[in-house]
């Protein structure tokens, strides 16, 4: 990986919470390419790679053929399975294989690493690229202010399922991941966790500071906490005394032009959907703003 990328810190934290065999599914993308390079490997755990777009599919079928195995009285074990896809995989080209599986109801864990673009292929803007940011295919400039359009809610989508646990994360606020990704394991059915990850190429900023800005996202509410369980919203880390969102923004080359003169205007339209997304947040959870 990149030196300091948040992605294997995401991976080896979700997989502190396994609780017995566990086959962990791979869709293409940075933490694929850069974990299994031939003939060596990352992983110690049973690990398929797979398409871009099917990792929920591909899920679906290991999880019926491990019922199909259990019914004959072949496979005797529970086995756990994880799927792991960047933004890329999971907002867009996979979101219609993962909504196929939530809707099935397999009975496996989907995490969604977030960099926020297709990092591995050059930077292009994904659904989940939030507004104003800088990438090869949304570039800044006198057209566009960056990305014009807004952050898709992955997290909305998923719930919308029914599906009993859907949750976000941040690396930053490691134990409430992992405990997350505990109770997702233990859900007897589908569940899908939201992790921040930030990007040293993408977002560009210094190789020690993926941890901070992940902590920096949650704290300047860019980036809430939560998670729904059959339907209930719980805020999880609440945040009083939130940090401007220029906080998040300045230390990211993706944000850069957003300081200057002629962009001004955007951070206030990112502070004002921040605090919207918050309230609606606050308010599905019942929580006081
Ligand atoms: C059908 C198809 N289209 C395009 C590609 C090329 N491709 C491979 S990985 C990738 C981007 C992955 O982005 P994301 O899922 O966000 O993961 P990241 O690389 O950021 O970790 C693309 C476009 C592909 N493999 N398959």
């Amino acid at each position: 990986m990149c030196s300091g990328c948040a992605a294997p810190i995401i991976v080896r934290q979700a997989l502190k919470s396994i609780r017995g065999p566990t086959v962990v599914v791979n869709a293409t993308g940075c933490l694929e390419v850069a974990t299994t390079i031939y003939p060596y490997t990352s992983w110690r755990v049973p690990w398929i790679h797979v398409a871009f777009e099917n990792a929920a599919a591909v899920a679906s079928g290991i999880e019926a053929a491990f019922k199909a195995l259990t019914k004959r009285g072949c496979l005797k074990e529970k086995i756990d399975i994880i799927a792991f896809g960047g933004d890329g995989g999971t907002f867009d080209i996979g979101i219609q294989a993962l909504s196929g599986a939530l809707e099935r109801g397999h009975d496996f864990v989907y995490i969604c690493y977030d960099n926020e673009a297709y990092m591995n292929t050059g930077i292009q803007r994904s659904g989940s690229t939030p507004h104003g940011a800088a990438t090869t295919t949304s570039p800044a400039g006198t057209v566009i202010p960056g990305k014009p359009e807004w952050k898709k809610d992955i997290v909305g989508i998923a719930a919308a399922h029914g599906i009993e646990f859907v949750a976000t994360a941040s690396p930053a606020y490691w134990s409430d991941y992992i405990a997350k990704v505990r109770r997702a394991i233990e859900v007897d059915g589908p569940a899908f966790i939201h992790v921040i990850q930030p990007c040293i190429l993408g977002w560009r900023f210094n190789s020690n500071e993926a941890i901070k800005i992940a902590r920096l996202a949650v704290q300047t509410r860019f980036f809430p906490i939560y998670h729904v369980e059959k339907g209930q919203y719980k805020l999880d880390i609440k945040i009083p005394k939130p940090l401007p969102v220029e906080e998040y923004l300045k230390p990211q080359g993706r944000f850069r032009h957003l300081f200057t003169p002629e962009f001004k205007g955007e951070i206030e339209k990112i502070q004002a959907w921040v605090d919207a997304n918050w309230a609606r947040i606050c308010q599905l959870a019942g929580e006081k703003i």
